[in-house]
């Protein structure tokens, strides 16, 4: 009998402890739950929430509905929420490096291991008050969806919903850019008020765009990149075996895009079938528009941080 109450006591002791050092992290996509740019970071969320019982959870609050997508760097910048899944272009306000991120398609393990992930951890630890924890989707590109038909690549005359990943392509190309977040777009196009949009290859299903997008042009540019950040107060107050629990986590969620591979491979099939039409003017035109993209990117990126675009655009080697 008195073993027994020491056993339980015992138990209650350690658990105690245990409770006393688990950490837990709020956290927030600026995409919609269970979409595209979320889904790995929400497997991300269950693998460290399994893996680091009793050490560190992460306390999903959610998507847009939580904090508008343009306010969630500033959000994890002043510590309204200790981690965030976003995209740098949402915070090129706090940032302007941050329009630079998209130029650079290097697979991850390269960036880790020649320095970029250090510069450009830098520029979040100064400017965003944070950690760059993960960058996912190195390997998905963009494209320009539009409800009218174009001869050559030329967008005068066309209203376009951009973010700042499209805005300076958009307007060399003549194009009317309208800056929208993700949740605005299927609205806009019903409604006329876009002719176009742009939007990577994948992810157009979760929202129902197909109903209200006729064409897609080629070719894709440009490189996704979505983003894991953490707030600096909250990492620093992390112990080791919990910041080393996070980072083997952060490897495991930028390896997931290899798996996007076969989903790239499939998805302009899968667009042709729900009436989507390719137009693709051939590869002289192709490399034209990406000398071009590229080229009014980077001297954007330079003109507004002039000290650090350069750098990035080294790393990048484009
Ligand atoms: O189009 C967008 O909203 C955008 O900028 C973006 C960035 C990364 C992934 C998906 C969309």
């Amino acid at each position: 009998m008195r073993h027994i109450l020491l056993a339980g006591l015992a138990a209650i002791l350690v658990q105690g402890s245990a409770a006393a050092q688990e950490v837990t992290l709020r956290a927030v996509s600026a995409f919609a739950e269970g979409t595209e740019f979320s889904r790995n970071f929400e497997r991300f969320i269950e693998k460290v929430n399994s893996d680091g019982k009793g050490l560190i959870k992460i306390n999903y609050i959610g998507g847009p509905r939580a904090v508008p997508p343009f306010e969630v760097g500033n959000a994890v910048r002043s510590r309204v929420v200790d981690m965030a899944n976003v995209t740098g272009a949402f915070y090129t306000n706090l940032m302007p490096e941050a329009d630079g991120l998209k130029l650079n398609g290097r697979p991850m393990s390269e960036q880790r291991a020649n320095g970029t992930w250090d510069f450009i951890n830098q520029l979040h630890n100064q400017r965003l008050n944070s950690q760059y924890l993960a960058r996912q989707f190195h390997n998905v590109a963009f494209h320009i969806y539009l409800n009218k038909k174009i001869e050559k690549i030329d967008f005068t005359g066309l209203k376009i919903r951009v973010t700042p990943v499209y805005k300076d392509v958009v307007e060399a190309l003549g194009g009317t850019p309208i800056t929208t977040p993700p949740g605005e777009v299927y609205t806009a196009l019903e409604r006329g008020v876009a002719d176009g949009y742009g939007w990577p290859i994948t992810g157009i299903f979760d929202l129902g765009w197909e109903k209200v997008t006729k064409f897609r042009m080629e070719p894709p540019f440009y490189s996704v990149e979505v983003n894991v950040l953490v707030n600096l107060e909250a990492w620093r107050s992390l112990n080791d075996a919990q910041r080393r629990l996070l980072n083997e986590a952060a490897l495991w969620l930028e390896g997931l895009d290899d798996e996007k591979v076969a989903v790239i491979k499939a998805e302009p099939e899968r667009q042709a079938a729900a009436g989507i039409q390719a137009l693709d003017f051939g590869p002289a035109a192709a490399k034209a528009f990406l000398d071009r993209a590229y080229e009014v990117a980077w001297q954007s990126v330079i003109k507004r941080a002039p000290e650090t675009g350069p750098k990035l655009r080294q790393f990048a080697g484009n």
